[in-house]
């Protein structure tokens, strides 16, 4: 396939100031007028071909004017259309008309059918499924939209903008227009029509002007949409009063569809959702799925000026509207529930989806400058590092000329497609500091090291620590340059509070933060008369690694003093990964370790401790995952040695605050269930407990009885994964799973928790349990969400069932994504990925490995999109 160069950009010959569509919709048979005005741009030679992107798509008239073209005139393919010679006018107008099959469209990009419901997703390139166009974000034009359908199958018309007009067309037909006066590029158009149920409400601006929202969902669905309608109004309020954006349009409507290859898709003024992340009541969907609502509602409603007002010159530029939209949902969130608590989550998902990524065969810079297929760019990498790297710019400027940058930057570039060097220039002229150093965070990709040493001298009282950068080579990036990392820290002394020294000598330090920029540092603090613990990378500052030989002596302390709750947690958490490491190594995962007593009774006082917040204590009590464990090993991994080693770990720190910890499950009762945060904080501390509980005991008997009374999703699913985890095959645990299969059999969101948990039960047996749900009555190889839950969540979240040392993990695996991409290319490039770090494996494992990927890339009618991935995945 083609390989796009970010130093091939050039822009379009032509503009495209209007665009008007005309969508006749038919489930097997619609058709499209588009009538394009064209501009020739200012500079470039009269009678230019013009040359539009098609995919798959079929002309059924072409005019120019008013008037058809010759067929000397044109070539038109599926993949693109050339008008050979156009007029020499500065101005002219083409119309096209195309026919299109959405029932037909299993790929889900372009305008396709979901549940009977029409629908449309163009980003990244899914316009051209419907008409020729320049589709490309630094396009942009005024769309007027007309849809005429059938008014009893398709009773809601929507379309981007406003809406001007609607009526009825006789045999059954009806129409709507709407328009949208934000020019916008391709990929924010969106058409839906169906039926539905809508919950309305409305916003009054910060200016006084009022919005008319609307959230539409399948029938009888419609309290279930509520809080997302919440979430909405919260989003809205929350970008006006923290960064003074308003919403621009007298309309905003979100549709949740079932069918969906993301999460969710800003087009202006009408978002449109996979039901996933707009349906929860208590009933069906766990604290996670609110939380997750939360904050999709959130990002995409940010992109309206974050990705919509203000886009993206081309498609390298992605982490411009992502890195920084995930950042202002990420804030969205940290204010709306707890900051600490958020922090940590971030950071565990960075580790756990990033890392591995920026680690291994599919590295590649936040701002990447090339790829074969865009939507395999919908990364990690350019969404959660992209997102770190726009929180540096804060650490590294401040808050406030932070703020002033930002605004700069929107008020620059409001109506344009814009750069990262734009976003960066911001920054610079309204902080005067020089960022080209710092600007390597998106052009380099790889995750920096920091190794550190600290040594104190009580004889003239100073401290000195001692910081070497260095980045590890990526593929095609062999060589590094220099970083600039912002590295946060604190001296903590005996009494826990922060040392404040008499004088700093060596690097730049700055608020708590040392600049590290050359590749070795020096710094010395001076007027330390006794030795601190040295907290290191506080809240996260930067997304990297550190190498620190740090005594475990010094990391309870932190874990018990730290003042940032972060550090606090992170110390744990590398005392808790370093002793499953240690017995990892020392029997090779035989569980029967002993470990060390200071660390148990440090686990038992944290979940005692009344001072932090139930949610930090969940994850504090949380152990590190097996792929968290397997990553910090690096190499030659034997997924069973890391279960074993993990288990034995929990199994020690279950045993020995058995009854402390029974006390506490009886205690944190949530009482009457609410979406918020403190109260899913409790759940969450009394689900970690009711896990330890049922270790201790060995008995289903905590599991099986909170199973029975629970009365929402949260407790029910958690109680039925400790069921089906920890006791396979028991009695109580098949009777649960049962009677969970029998109650949610009509809900697909809620028995995709019943995949998922099947999927992610450990041990080898799983590979079977898998195939036997791929022929469940609820799943549909055609459908995302069963898709990930089923398939994803083995490949992802079960080390010891996906890696099975007999290789037929993987077998099931590979038939599964080839079966996949028959109807859904990008789907099954994404869950391919999942076999993205089969280096790290012990030999014979990786042996397995690569000869399902070898057996996948020798597949002739491969997809580009997986071909691109397989083919990265084994260089
Ligand atoms: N901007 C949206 C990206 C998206 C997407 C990309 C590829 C294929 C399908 C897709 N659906 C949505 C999502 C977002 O970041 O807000
Ligand atoms: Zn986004």
């Amino acid at each position: 396939g083609q390989i796009f160069k970010i130093e091939d950009y050039q822009p379009s010959d032509y503009l495209i100031p209007e665009t008007k569509l005309t969508f006749e919709l038919q489930p097997e048979a619609t058709i499209v007028t588009a009538q394009l005005q064209f501009e020739r741009r200012k500079g470039v030679e009269a009678g230019t071909p013009l040359v539009l992107d098609g995919d798959e798509l079929s002309l059924v008239r072409l005019e120019l004017d008013g008037r058809p073209v010759d067929a000397s005139g044109y070539q038109a393919s599926p993949q693109q259309l050339i008008l050979t010679a156009p007029p020499a006018s500065a101005r002219f107008t083409l119309t096209v008309v195309t026919q299109l099959d959405p029932s037909r469209n299993s790929t889900l990009m372009g305008l396709y059918r979901s549940n009977g419901v029409y629908c449309t997703q163009c980003e990244p390139e899914g316009f051209r499924r419907i008409t020729y166009f320049y589709d490309r974000p630094d396009v942009l034009s005024v769309y007027t939209v007309r849809i005429e359908a059938d008014r009893a199958t398709a009773p809601t018309l929507l379309s981007n903008g406003n809406p001007v007009e609607q009526g009825d067309l006789g045999s059954g037909r009806h129409y709507a227009v709407w328009h949208d006066p934000f020019p916008k590029p391709s990929y924010l158009f969106a058409v839906v029509a169906g039926d539905f149920d809508v919950l309305e409400d409305s916003f009054i601006t910060a200016s006084g002007r009022k919005v008319e929202l609307g959230i539409y969902v399948e029938h009888g669905k419609k309290a279930r949409a509520a809080y997302a309608m919440d979430a909405l109004k919260r989003s809205m309020v929350w970008d006006e009063e923290v960064f003074g954006l308003e919403y621009d349009l007298d309309v905003f409507n979100i549709v949740a569809v079932s069918d969906f290859n993301m999460g969710a898709m800003e087009n202006k003024g009408l978002n449109v959702f996979n039901d996933k992340y707009i349906l929860a009541d208590e009933a069906t969907a766990t604290d996670a799925d609110f939380a997750n609502i939360e904050a999709i509602v959130a990002h995409e409603y940010f992109h309206n000026w974050t990705g919509n007002r203000i886009t993206c010159r081309d498609w390298f530029q992605l982490c411009l509207k992502e890195g920084l939209t995930v950042f202002r949902d990420h804030e969205f969130s940290a204010d709306q529930r707890s900051r600490p608590v958020k922090r940590i989550a971030e950071v565990r998902t960075l580790r756990a989806m990033q890392f591995p990524e920026d680690q291994g065969p599919l590295a590649h810079p936040v701002r990447p400058r090339r790829y074969r297929e865009i939507a395999n760019f919908y990364t990690a990498t350019v969404y959660e590092k992209g997102s770190e790297v726009v929180r540096m710019i804060r650490t590294v400027l401040g808050a406030e000329a932070f703020a002033r940058g930002l605004k700069l930057y929107i008020e620059r570039h409001d109506g344009e497609a814009a750069t990262i060097e734009d976003f960066i220039r911001a920054f610079e002229d309204a902080s005067e500091q020089d960022l080209s150093q710092f600007a390597l965070w998106y052009h380099q990709a790889g995750t920096p090291n920091l190794a550190v040493t600290a040594t104190h001298n009580a004889a003239d009282a100073t401290f000195r620590v001692e910081i070497e950068q260095s980045v590890p080579p990526t593929p095609s990036e062999s060589r590094k340059r220099l970083m600039h990392i912002p590295l946060a820290f604190g001296l903590v002394g005996e009494d826990g509070q922060d040392i404040v020294a008499a004088q700093i000598e060596g690097a730049q330090v700055e608020n708590g933060v040392i600049h590290v920029r050359k590749r070795k540092h020096s710094v010395v603090f001076h007027g330390i008369p006794k030795r601190p613990a040295l907290s290191l990378n506080r809240g996260f500052s930067a997304p990297m690694t550190l190498s620190m030989e740090q005594r475990p002596e010094d990391l309870v302390f932190l874990a018990r003093n730290d003042s940032d709750l972060f550090a606090r947690w992170q110390a744990l958490n590398t005392l808790l990964t370093d002793a499953t490491i240690r017995a990892y190594r020392a029997v090779s995962g035989q569980a029967n370790v002993a470990h060390d007593p200071n660390l148990i009774a440090t686990m038992g006082e944290m979940a005692r401790d009344d001072s932090l917040e139930p949610a930090f204590r969940a994850l504090a009590l949380t152990l590190p995952s097996e792929s968290d464990i397997a990553r910090e090993i690096g190499a030659n991994i034997n997924p069973d040695a890391v279960f074993m080693a993990r288990e034995g770990l929990a199994k020690a720190i279950a045993c020995a605050n058995a009854d402390q910890f029974a006390t506490l499950y009886g205690i944190h009762d949530a009482g009457e269930f609410r979406p918020d945060a403190a109260s899913a904080g409790k759940r969450a501390l009394r689900n970690v407990l009711l896990d330890y509980l049922s270790l201790s005991s060995d008995q289903p008997t905590y599991a099986a009885a909170q199973f029975a009374s629970a009365t929402n999703m949260t407790d029910k699913a958690a109680a039925l994964t400790i069921l089906a985890h920890r006791f396979p095959g028991h009695v109580e645990a098949s009777a649960a799973l049962a009677r969970f299969e029998d109650t949610y059999t009509n809900d697909p969101l809620v028995m995709d928790k019943w995949f998922q948990i099947q999927a992610s039960t450990p041990g080898a047996n799983a590979v079977e349990v898998v195939r036997s749900l791929l022929d469940h009555p609820a799943f549909s190889i055609g459908n995302p969400n069963r898709v990930r839950a089923l398939m994803g969540t083995f490949a992802t979240l079960n080390q010891t069932g996906f890696h099975r040392d007999d290789g037929e993990g993987y077998r099931l695996f590979a038939t599964t994504v080839l079966e996949v991409e028959k109807r859904n290319p990008q789907v099954a490039a994404r869950l391919a990925t999942a076999l993205r770090s089969w280096r790290s494996l012990e030999p014979k494992r990786q042996e397995a490995a690569r000869q399902v990927l070898v057996m996948i890339s020798s597949r002739e009618d491969l997809s580009s999109d997986l071909r691109d991935i397989v083919e990265r995945i084994l260089s």
